[in-house]
């Protein structure tokens, strides 16, 4: 049954009135309409509690409307980002309807792929829609089998264990049939394959050494392409926010001279400005230069920790012949060959290193530096740094790769978190087509690859010491992520996508990977269903109750819905529930969870208790120091790499064979580079599309109320240089087109002194909004990914390379398109006549 037009007039009324989102976001117009929403006199209020990414709230509901969002008490350090609640909830963007493509309805998995993208769309029930859904899965496997259908690694799903919209999918299309699978992400996807062999464990997302430790015992703190005081804004569970206290007490120290902090950067990062610390400028994706010749310069100054690395440390003699200009190119990386290519000068890099080693000294890396080509080096590089300094295990000194996410280094309670909804089938259980038969095809495919699977059918790629084939899938399930904002190289992208005969998207968002689909299902967000979250990712800090702030709006529907619905097609409705609702399954986790703190010692309250409450919350735990136990016993706490050491040097990593990723760390030009490098004389720019200050990727890009506070004539920012604006006539506020031979945009001039030449920024997760279907269109409201390049990081670990990307820029003149990114889809009848509509 579709949602009565009053209800939806009622939603449309709410977007101005509710859209109460603090005083500082407020338009006098807004507040007015507040003011006179609130005088409605026969709706009860309330206040409810509720988790999401950017923290904890509480939420005032008016009968049945959201009007107003504020931090959980206990967050002392809340972000903006939750005063864009109101706007996801009442956006112009949400889904309101299932729908279908036009000519995916007329003609099915026949139909007309090159007009993918016009987005043009049939309402339909949820019953056809999900006989549609069912049908396709039905005719993929019996026609082809498990390699044609793609079910896409999960992303930023939101929060709440009971409902993670990814084990949904998965569990109910895993008990229809095998698909194709993806392993790694595009957060990590070098980092968590190197580090394995160089330091035994990913390292990216473990626990580090707390700040208690590091306030008290660092002399200096090296933010290495790292800018937490933006990143930490977000958590992988409901964050706390707890980290930014402890950044509070470092920029004390560092005023008083007690801490020395140094972002090395390309860009003065929001953290720099932060903290008043030090900037260490790098030239763009150079930092494995730097790096080599610091540790040239600790060998020949001899600086270096012989007596660590005797213990702790294997392959410096492979490593040092390199350093030394015997092996591969060489050349000797001396400081002054480093500052061709890194543009820091070679006594500057001395002092750098002198500095580190004369000091207690904490390296903290952040992830962009990996997300580019060969972007395994880098962390590499820096483990060899840390190990030359001797310093890893000491209280306050050595390396992390993991500050800046999800309050790390907020030490952990220790207590235990609620489990979720099963991801798998349940044991001894198979699959509707218990049919394995990949066809010689790989079942798994890593993230990043997906679209190479496509554009290069069958191709034979390497990974991590393996091979994979790669499948031509027929079929691809998208939820609880976006990968028309996540992928790079969109034209890339629409070209591939032609190859494609059916593609499913669920999500609350009409996003451009709802665009790109033929079948669209409206889930619910968060704030329309009840959940249970760990409050802390790392900290386990509590658990949250996250209780229904108001019922689906439009035709949405819960993921679990959804999908119960699915298995009803086929009767394995019961087994995927097990016969559990909502309210039983959040109790059920809760309940499991009271038992596993039996064992921990941390008693729990009553389910009932702590419902009402809305949250429990667990004691502090105890400072830690990573990698202690290792230096304190390397036989009994060996390291995981295949010698149980640090690896300067891998033989595992050699035996492969891969020329783009050798036995130890090495300078290698990259396919693109700013700066003097390759492509730069007609693309001078480097575009760095880093994660955005207000927004988590592209969720709440769509909430009008928090993009006005930032975007340029209704554009996305793109950030650059005073010099470089006027270089090319172009003034802050004015339009842009950025390009290169893959892409071309229209952004809006935001000039900062925070840059310097060369370099310009575009934050990922800027919607997509091409001017039409066609292979080039230009994109009219500024997704980086329109720009950037989609090669594997290296034949180790094939993660995404976004940062390797270079453009040059224009003033925009003439009328500028309009943005179409927003607002949802055309809806038509199934003729394709254009209907008066509100989908
Ligand atoms: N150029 C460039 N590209 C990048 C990056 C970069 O640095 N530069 N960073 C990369 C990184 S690290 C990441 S992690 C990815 C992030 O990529 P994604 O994880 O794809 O990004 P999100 O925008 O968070 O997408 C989550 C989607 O899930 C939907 N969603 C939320 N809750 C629910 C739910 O309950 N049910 C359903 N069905 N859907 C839901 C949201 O509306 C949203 O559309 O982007 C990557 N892409
Ligand atoms: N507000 C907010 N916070 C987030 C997210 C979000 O969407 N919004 N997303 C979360 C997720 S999923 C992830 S993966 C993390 C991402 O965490 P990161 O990948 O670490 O974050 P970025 O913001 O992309 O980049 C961090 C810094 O690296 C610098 N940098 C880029 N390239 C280079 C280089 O070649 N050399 C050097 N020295 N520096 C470089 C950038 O200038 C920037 O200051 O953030 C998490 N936190
Ligand atoms: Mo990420």
């Amino acid at each position: 049954m579709d949602l009565p037009r009053r209800d939806f007039l009622k939603a449309m009324a709410a977007i101005s009135g509710a859209a109460l989102v603090g005083p500082s976001l407020l338009t006098a117009r807004a507040a007015q309409a507040q003011t006179d929403d609130s005088a409605m006199t026969d709706d009860i209020t309330t206040w409810k509690i509720s988790g999401s990414h950017f923290g904890a709230i509480r939420a005032k509901v008016v009968g049945d409307r959201v009007v107003e969002v504020q931090p959980l008490e206990f967050d002392e350090h809340p972000t903006d980002m939750i005063k864009g609640i109101p706007g996801l909830i009442y956006g112009t963007s949400r889904i309101r309807y299932p729908m279908v493509r036009l000519d995916w309805y007329k003609n099915r998995h026949n139909s007309d792929t090159t007009k993918r993208g016009d987005n043009r769309f049939v309402r339909v029930g949820w019953d056809e829609a999900i006989d549609m859904f069912y049908e396709e899965l039905e005719r993929v496997q019996k026609d082809y089998g498990p390699w044609a259908l793609h079910t896409a690694g999960v992303g930023w799903r939101s929060v709440g264990q009971m409902h993670s919209c990814g084990n949904h999918m998965v569990r109910a299309v895993g008990m229809h049939g095998r698909s194709v699978g993806t392993i790694g992400d595009y957060s990590t996807g070098a980092g968590q394959v190197i580090l394995p062999y160089i330091l035994g464990s990913t390292e990216v997302y473990s626990q580090g050494t707390s700040w208690d430790v590091i306030l008290e015992e660092s002399d200096l703190v090296v933010f290495w392409a790292n800018d937490p005081i933006k990143n930490l804004q977000v958590g992988w569970n409901t964050e706390t926010h707890e980290a930014y206290a402890y950044y509070a007490q470092l920029k004390d120290k560092i005023a008083s001279g007690d801490i020395r902090a140094i972002c090395v950067d390309p860009v003065r990062s929001k953290t720099l400005n932060y903290l008043d610390c030090e900037h260490q400028y790098v030239n763009p994706m150079t930092d494995v230069a730097m790096m080599l010749a610091m540790a040239h310069t600790l060998v020949k100054e001899d600086l270096y920790d012989k007596e660590f690395i005797e213990t702790y440390a294997l392959g410096l003699d492979r490593f040092l012949p390199y350093l030394e200009g015997e092996t591969e190119d060489m050349v000797e990386k001396t400081p002054e060959w480093a500052e061709e290519i890194c543009g820091v000068p070679a006594d500057q890099i001395r002092e750098l290193a002198r500095l580190m080693a004369s000091n207690r000294t904490q390296l903290v890396f952040g992830w962009a530096v990996q997300r580019q080509q060969h972007g395994e080096q880098p962390y590499w590089m820096g483990a060899i740094l840390a190990t030359l300094l001797g310093q890893i295990g000491l209280p306050g000194g050595g390396i992390s790769y993991s500050h800046h996410y999800s309050s790390v280094g907020v030490s952990s309670s220790g207590a235990a978190m609620p489990g979720s909804f099963p991801l798998n089938l349940d044991p001894g259980r198979f699959p509707k087509h218990d049919n394995n038969n990949y066809q010689g095809y790989s079942n798994v495919i890593p993230i990043s690859r997906a679209i190479d699977a496509l554009i290069e059918p069958g191709k034979e790629i390497d990974f991590n010491g393996h091979k994979v084939k790669l499948p031509p899938y027929k079929m691809g399930i998208f939820t609880g992520h976006n990968q028309w904002h996540r992928h790079q190289d969109r034209n890339r992208m629409k070209e591939a996508y032609q190859t494609l005969e059916t593609v499913v998207a669920i999500d609350y968002n009409w996003t451009a990977t709802c665009r790109f689909a033929d079948i669209v299902l409206p889930a619910c967000t968060p704030f329309e269903r009840n959940d249970i979250d760990a409050y802390g990712s790392y900290s386990n800090r509590g658990i949250l109750a996250m209780h229904k702030l108001i019922d689906p709006m439009y035709n949405s529907r819960p993921d679990f819905e959804i999908f119960s619905a699915l298995c009803r097609r086929f009767n394995r409705e019961l087994e995927y529930t097990r016969g559990k609702n909502e309210m039983e399954w959040i109790e059920f986790l809760y309940n499991e969870c009271v038992t596993e703190n039996v064992r921990t010692e941390m008693p729990m309250p009553s389910f009932a208790e702590f419902w009402e409450k809305g949250y429990h919350m667990f004691p502090e735990g105890k400072p830690w120091v990573r990698h202690a136990s290792f230096r304190d016993d390397p036989e009994v706490n060996a390291l995981g790499t295949p010698s149980g050491f640090i690896e300067i040097f891998s033989r595992k990593i050699e035996s492969f064979g891969y020329d783009d990723c050798k036995g130890h760390p090495i300078w290698m030009e990259k396919a693109e580079r700013s700066h003097g490098g390759p492509g730069s004389d007609r693309f001078p720019l480097w575009l760095q599309s880093v994660h955005p200050d207000n927004r988590l990727h592209s969720q709440l890009c769509e909430s009008e109320p928090l993009r006005e506070t930032y975007a340029i004539q209704g554009r996305e920012p793109i950030y650059m240089s005073p010099q470089d604006a006027a270089a090319r006539g172009i003034e802050h506020g004015d339009l842009v087109r950025a390009y290169n031979d893959r892409g071309q945009l229209i952004a809006g001039a935001h000039v900062s002194d925070n840059f310097p030449p060369g370099i310009v920024r575009i934050e990922e997760g800027a919607w997509y909004g091409p001017t039409g279907p066609e292979i080039g269109a230009i994109d009219t409201y500024g997704d980086p990914n329109t720009l950037t390049l989609d090669i594997g990081t290296s034949s180790l670990a094939q993660a995404p390379s976004a940062n390797t990307c270079i453009v040059e820029m224009e003033k925009f003149v003439g009328e500028a398109p309009a943005v179409t990114a927003f607002g949802g889809p055309t809806e038509v009848d199934p003729d394709g006549n254009p209907i008066e509509s509100d989908a």
